[in-house]
């Protein structure tokens, strides 16, 4: 073993013993490390200053005790989360999840992811994440404020507009953030740009709503350019039928795809004709229904009890955004069977580590979440900057802004899976490309 793998390596069970049990935690950061070899053998300084040590290691984790009362007056506790991973490049910035999977090692692996993520926007952001085994399902909308009203009462202690800005995830949306928002101001009396994805009528930008979504498909556009191809006339499968999936399918249909299969946690729809848009929003953003109620109103089209499935339908281009490791080795290889040529990444890390390897080997060009999703908490960055201003910007001027930092994210990663001789391999480029930036400013800040 090379030094420099034994350096990786060691950091590496230092992360797994210190972190017991925390898988998905292990997962990311592995599939960083790894690409970091060549990084690391042309810049030793980065050992000796401790900097994949602390890069691994959060400067603050939080975890409260949320105490809310039901509808039936019952008290319900539920735990929650913020994990202040690393402020290098600016304030922490990055999602909250209301799911009841949420757990320390979730929470711990989307943060470390949202590092990069941020990094790669090229905005002063840095990295954090947070949530609650919550689960909004089912519940009402006047204990859904409750919950966030009580959530919001402690975490209220640890984020600021400089400090910490939090924003939407898996379970919390603009419903969410505007109660968490409302709480926020009336304990601190301040009105500032503390939460991003907050409501257009309160300081709110134009294009976050559909930011994930969109800037997937941009960055889509810009592997299959490099392809010398476009969206124009293929298929494409979406799974998840939440925000980043309906504004993936939006955009992808205006560039002239057709999206044929949606899904949610209990299945997903196949519609030949192309999934209706209109449809899924109504049933998903205002009646928040099931996705197989799609099919009562749409005869032609077909549900399938469970998520795997969706990827057995015949495709060109597959964005997976629903959930972490939602497509497996098995996925990956029937999607190469099937000729599906690009795999850009909604959610965050949703390939396994297999998975990305079939694809890697059969030549799919592939987008890995970090880079691909980056459009998201990039356009966040971009409320942050309205915000200071006092100002709003059009749909158009933000759109553009969005735009362009995907066509920047994909260049520098292409650019850096070259000059550390991994040419078109955009997992490694992203780690690499997002990681100097951190590096290199950690190592400008000292010992901290
Ligand atoms: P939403 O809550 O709006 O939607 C989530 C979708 O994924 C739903 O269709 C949901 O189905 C499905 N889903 C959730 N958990 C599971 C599961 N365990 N198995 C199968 N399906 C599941 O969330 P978002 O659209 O905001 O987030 C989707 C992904 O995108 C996440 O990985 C998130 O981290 C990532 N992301 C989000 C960003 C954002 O700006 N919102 C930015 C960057 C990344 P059901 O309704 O049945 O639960
Ligand atoms: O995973 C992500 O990048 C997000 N959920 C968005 C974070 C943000 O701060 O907008």
């Amino acid at each position: 073993m090379s030094k420099e793998t034994s350096y990786i390596g060691k950091v590496l069970d230092t992360v797994i013993k210190r972190n017991h049990a925390e898988s998905e935690f292990h997962q990311a950061v592995k599939e960083v490390l790894e690409t970091l070899e060549p990084v690391i053998k042309k810049h030793p300084e980065f050992e000796n200053a401790g900097i994949l040590e602390r890069i691994v290691e959060p400067e603050r984790q939080i975890i409260f005790r949320v105490p809310w009362q039901d509808d039936k007056g019952k008290v319900q506790v539920n735990r929650a989360f913020r994990i202040q991973f690393n402020s290098a490049l600016g304030p922490y910035k990055g999602g909250l999840r209301f799911h009841p999977s949420v757990y320390s090692g979730i929470v711990k692996f989307l943060g470390f992811e949202q590092i990069f993520k941020n990094s790669l926007t090229g905005l002063m952001m840095g990295g954090g994440k947070g949530g609650a085994d919550f689960d909004p399902k089912g519940k009402s909308d006047s204990e859904v404020m409750r919950f966030c009203q009580s959530f919001m009462t402690e975490l209220y202690r640890h984020i600021g507009a400089d400090t910490d800005v939090p924003a939407g995830d898996i379970g919390v949306g603009g419903r969410e953030v505007g109660y968490m928002f409302g709480q926020w101001k009336r304990i601190t009396k301040l009105f500032s740009g503390v939460l991003t994805g907050k409501g257009l009528d309160f300081a709110g930008s134009l294009v976050r709503t559909e930011a994930t979504g969109y800037g997937c498909v941009y960055f889509c556009e810009e592997m299959l350019k490099a392809r010398n191809t476009s969206f124009g006339g293929k298929t494409v499968v979406i799974s998840g039928s939440g925000n980043v999936a309906i504004y993936a399918h939006q955009k992808a249909t205006e560039l002239g795809a057709k999206v044929v299969a949606m899904s949610d946690s209990g299945g997903f729809i196949y519609d030949d004709r192309g999934v209706d848009l209109d449809t899924v929003k109504r049933l998903k953003e205002v009646e928040r229904k099931r996705i197989k109620e799609y099919v009562t109103e749409h005869k032609s089209a077909k549900y399938t009890e469970g998520c795997l499935g969706i990827w057995g339908v015949k495709c060109d281009v597959a964005l997976p955004s629903a959930t972490q490791n939602e497509l497996d080795k098995n996925a990956a290889e029937t999607l190469v069977k099937n000729g599906c040529i690009a795999v850009a990444e909604g959610a965050n890390m949703p390939s396994t580590p297999s998975a990305v390897n079939v694809f890697l080997k059969n030549k799919v060009s592939f987008g890995p979440g970090k880079a691909a999703n980056a459009g998201g908490v990039a356009t966040s960055g971009l409320e942050m900057a309205q915000n200071s201003q006092r100002l709003a910007w059009t749909f158009e001027k933000v759109d553009r802004k969005l735009h362009q930092i995907m066509v920047d994210i994909h260049s520098s990663a292409m650019a850096a899976s070259e000059e550390y001789g991994v040419p078109g391999n955009l997992v490694a480029g992203s780690n690499i490309a997002g990681f100097i930036k951190v590096a290199k400013a950690m190592m400008a800040q000292g010992v901290v």
